[in-house]
């Protein structure tokens, strides 16, 4: 039982990406809550409401210790009075009405299972319940137009909402090394997201692709896809191009965060693991029993398409599983800012951008940093320079959880 008068109080600075942020977290069952009104939120298009939320879960997993009692939280930031009434009812009642009467509700429940689809988002989603669609039953029997990105996404949608591993992760990284290597040797990938912040498991897995020389990468992507998909891996994918140099915001800053770099979002075929072998090239000797994932020659007596239909009903039986990955390709000489900028967390991101803004006068984006005051871009070719530019402490990725 720990006495008001001797609660320690602890010293958090108020921007995440002035904290150390680990996996370690003491107190789940408070963030918990709290991520999921900010998911509520967000999926409600409250941004404001669901950045609040984040905020303030994100200031719980930098504690070094559970909170027991309200005093604890005496002088911390970005609590406000939403999240300690939330906090409280959690302390003193062991649940929150408010968080377990918005998790059974038809709608947020609806809204989950919906956007739980790749490429439905919360509007569309929204639009949907409006016309009485509230599962995936219903969608399939609606007749709604889907795009090709929903229709991959419902087709795969256990699968896609199943947690990719660790594992999963570096065997998808074995066959992009060997895409980049087979269309550009000497180019580099690089595991960004949540897997390099040292998580276990993911929604997807996140890569960076780079040249050593800047120009070199000019290009890349669509020979990355072709390849991939003339040796069957993928079975969903979109590249979007670069428009950085396009876009014309006069002379100087780029005018907003967004992402302009070239990169696909993709669906991968991965042979589940017993299928996999240890490394990706004993996939290319495999014919026979092999199907889905395993790379095949023109020549190769068995191309792994027979039981495909038969497969994707049955997920015990199948030898492969759909998986998330995003790909980006950035020129060497905005590697650093890409780097930071797709490792996240989300909400570290935001952090760094509203540090930059606010106490630096500068622009942060996955691109470059520009410096108002002095009206120039600072170049860097590290995170750490990065981190410096903007005063502050190098903060490395698995403490970049918030
Ligand atoms: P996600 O893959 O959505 O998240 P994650 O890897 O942290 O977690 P999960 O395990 O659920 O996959 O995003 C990875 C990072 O990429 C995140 O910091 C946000 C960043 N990012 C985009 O998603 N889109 C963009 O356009 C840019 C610039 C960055
Ligand atoms: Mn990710
Ligand atoms: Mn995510
Ligand atoms: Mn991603």
């Amino acid at each position: 039982q720990i006495n008001e008068a001797e609660a320690v109080l602890f010293s958090v600075p108020s921007y995440a990406c002035q904290r150390r942020t680990t996996l370690d977290n003491c107190n789940t069952t408070l963030t918990d809550a709290l991520s999921l009104l900010a998911e509520n939120a967000e999926l409600s298009e409250e941004d404001g409401r669901g950045v609040a939320f984040r905020r303030a879960a994100a200031v719980l997993k930098a504690l070094p210790v559970r909170v027991t009692a309200m005093s604890q939280l005496k002088g911390l930031p970005c609590l406000g009075d939403h999240s300690l009434r939330v906090i409280k009812d959690i302390l003193e009642n062991e649940a929150s009405s408010e968080v377990e009467s918005t998790k059974h509700s038809e709608r947020f429940k609806a809204l989950k299972v919906l956007t739980g689809i790749f490429g439905v988002g919360p509007r569309t989603a929204e639009r949907w319940i409006r016309e009485g669609i509230h599962n995936l039953h219903q969608l399939r029997e609606s007749g709604v137009t889907l795009n090709r990105a929903q229709q991959a996404g419902l087709e795969h949608y256990d699968d896609l909402n199943q947690q990719v591993t660790k594992a999963e992760a570096d065997a998808i990284a074995e066959i992009v090394q060997k895409a980049v290597d087979s269309v550009l040797p000497s180019a580099q990938i690089t595991l960004a997201g949540g897997f390099r912040r040292g998580k276990q498991t993911g929604h997807d897995v996140d890569f960076l692709i780079t040249h050593p020389e800047e120009g070199r990468e000019v290009g890349l992507m669509p020979k990355v896809v072709s390849w991939l998909e003339s040796q069957g891996f993928l079975l969903y994918q979109k590249v979007t191009r670069n428009s950085y140099l396009e876009v014309n915001d006069g002379p100087g800053r780029p005018s907003s965060n967004m992402d302009r770099f070239e990169r696909c979002f993709s669906i991968f075929k991965l042979a589940k693991r017993e299928e996999r072998g240890t490394k990706v090239t004993e996939n290319t000797v495999k014919t026979k029993d092999s199907v889905g994932a395993h790379m095949h020659s023109e020549t190769d007596q068995s191309p792994p398409s027979h039981s495909h239909e038969l497969d994707q009903h049955d997920s015990t039986n199948r030898r492969w599983r759909a998986v998330r990955v995003d790909l980006v390709v950035s020129p060497i000489s905005q590697f650093a800012f890409a780097l930071l900028g797709w490792t996240g967390s989300k909400l570290f991101e935001r952090e760094l951008r509203r540090w930059a803004g606010h106490e630096k006068a500068m622009s942060l984006s996955s691109h470059a940093l520009y410096d108002n005051k002095q009206s120039r871009y600072l170049r860097a070719a590290s995170e750490e320079e990065i981190f410096t530019h903007l005063g502050l402490e190098y903060i490395p990725p698995s403490e970049r959880n918030a």
